[in-house]
């Protein structure tokens, strides 16, 4: 049974207030999550909320991340709002700062500037009758029914402890705070890390530096990927009919190659990852001619153990004389560079630290405080857990989009945070109706979820043998293991039995 028949449900422990005049919410971030949470809110007639923003702008982590060669890998046409389709993507894959624009565009477009306070960082959130009660981080307090955590995933940088690093005498930045003032044509330039961001950064600076050294811990598997631009014709295409877009973002097509991939990732032991690993052993066979720089970029675990890398460039620039590519580990940095455990020094004008990020914080820093004094920091103590990714114990009319657990292998997270936010708004329709004062999910629905998602993570590439972000403490992917339809499926309508609601007090 859904949650349409929320009306027929007990009330459990807990009571707060019904709201008398409509709901306020707060969304904390104007990232795409953030922006996605106040249109819909508008869409639904509900004006009374706002958005806190910690910086000058929206975007979140397109407006952060601003490194030479960023670009999203999921196709642009699906890394769109299902409601604001964009006939002007230059390219199937979008560069960074037309994602950007896009994301300004819509905040623009759907009227959010007003509701935005920006330079205003959230430093805590406490659950009290019936209301989340807010303080800033500048001492500004601010109260609402509902609160939405759309603080992204990817957010806390990673810097490594590399011994030394603090006495690097050159400029150095982590890859998400990347300082444009440095120069970098035709000077020596060392990049740390070949995930996504270092392959990206490889790709554009490979005929820009006199020398470009990249740090590879360990190897990649590399999907190659159409590099293709759309002409004039095509979005003229687009423009004429929404439906053209529709066919790439869900088409036949699109469907197939997501269902395959999904199916590769939820079962190590699938056709279709053999044949994803086919692909990549050949990529690297073709486009790698030199027997030796081919066996140092030849990983040791499977295809798309780690976050699949998608790339139509990176072979070809690793391969460029300008760049070299250093698999011994590190020792140490030096006041001018960077010294191997075999001795080999790299002289360097600039380091990037393309190293990550934490990925275990989603709301936090932030100060959570849930019924009955719960802190979120000790309720995540063994690591974030939440009901489908969305929802927390304790913590009620809490909506965490992009939360933890939730699908994130190569997948849109646009779309993904679109269908959470269905999920969620139907949750609050109780509360909504004055029918409850809060929502929140039991605990036993939370413990069911992890057992089965627990169970099924380690049937998933990701537990086939290599580290990655997707890997908690004890080696379990902290990812939706099951296919797509099935997410679609579960977020199509919460279920009445895993959610409690909290007894209004009427005053
Ligand atoms: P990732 O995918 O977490 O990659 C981080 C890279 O940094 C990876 O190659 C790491 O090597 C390397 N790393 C991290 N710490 C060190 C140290 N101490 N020494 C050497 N190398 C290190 O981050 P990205 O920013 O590339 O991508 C994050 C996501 O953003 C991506 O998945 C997309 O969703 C977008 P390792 O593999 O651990 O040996």
């Amino acid at each position: 049974m859904v949650i349409a028949a929320l009306s027929g449900m007990c009330f459990a422990r807990g009571r707060a207030a019904v709201p008398q005049s409509g709901l306020r919410t707060i969304i904390i971030g104007a990232g795409m999550a953030g922006l996605l949470a106040g249109i819909k809110l508008k869409e639904r007639g509900e004006t009374d909320f706002v958005i806190y923003e910690k910086g000058s702008s929206v975007g979140g982590t397109w407006r952060e991340n601003t490194y030479p060669g960023i670009a999203c890998d999921t196709p642009a046409h699906s890394y769109s709002y299902s409601f604001a389709l964009n006939p002007e993507w230059s390219a199937f894959y979008a560069p960074g700062p037309e994602i950007q624009a896009y994301f300004e565009r819509a905040a623009q477009r759907y009227g959010l500037l007003d509701a935005i306070r920006f330079e205003t960082e959230i430093a805590e959130c406490i659950w009290r009758e019936g209301q989340w009660h807010v303080r800033t981080t500048d001492g500004r307090s601010d109260r609402a029914h509902v609160l939405v955590a759309a603080t992204g995933v990817l957010h806390h940088p990673h810097v490594p402890k590399i011994p030394g690093l603090e006495t690097f005498e050159r400029p150095w930045f982590h890859s998400a705070r990347w300082d444009h003032s440095v120069p970098l044509d035709g000077k020596r330039i060392g990049v740390i890390g070949n995930g996504s961001t270092g392959v990206q950064i490889i790709s554009a600076l490979a005929r820009r530096a006199e020398t470009l050294v990249h740090f590879q811990r360990s190897p990649q598997w590399i999907m190659p990927c159409p590099d293709s631009m759309y002409t004039e014709a095509d979005k003229q295409v687009f423009r004429e009919d929404s439906a053209k877009i529709e066919a790439v973002r869900n088409g036949p097509e699109a469907a197939a190659r997501k269902a395959r991939f999904t199916s590769a990732i939820i079962d190590m032991d699938s056709p279709e990852l053999a044949e994803i690993q086919a692909i990549v052993e050949r990529n690297l066979e073709e486009s790698v001619s030199d027997p030796v720089l081919r066996e140092k970029l030849r990983p040791n675990y499977r295809a798309a153990c780690k976050r699949m890398i998608f790339s139509a460039h990176y072979y070809n620039a690793v391969q460029e004389p300008t760049v070299l590519l250093e698999n011994q580990a590190i020792d140490r940095v030096e006041p001018t560079g960077v010294r191997m455990k075999d001795g080999t020094f790299h002289k360097l004008d600039v380091l990037a630290l393309a190293t990550g990020f934490k990925v275990d914080q989603f709301v936090r820093p932030i100060r959570m405080i849930g019924e009955d004094d719960l802190d979120l920091d000790d309720v995540w103590a063994n690591g974030p857990r939440a009901y489908y990714a969305v929802t927390v114990p304790s913590f009620p009319n809490l909506c965490l989009l992009n939360g933890p657990t939730g699908p994130v292998g190569n997948f849109s997270l646009v779309d993904i945070a679109e269908k959470q936010w269905d999920y969620f708004d139907q949750l609050i329709d109780a509360v909504r109706a004055g029918r409850a004062a809060g929502v929140a999910p039991t605990m036993a629905a939370l413990e069911a979820y992890e057992a089965a998602r627990n169970k099924d993570a380690m049937r998933t590439v990701f537990a086939s043998g290599c580290k990655s972000w997707y890997l908690n403490a004890h080696g379990i992917p902290q990812v939706w293991p099951w296919s797509y339809a099935h997410f679609v499926d579960v977020m199509a309508a919460p279920r009445e039995a895993d959610y409690r609601l909290l007894q209004p007090i009427v005053a």
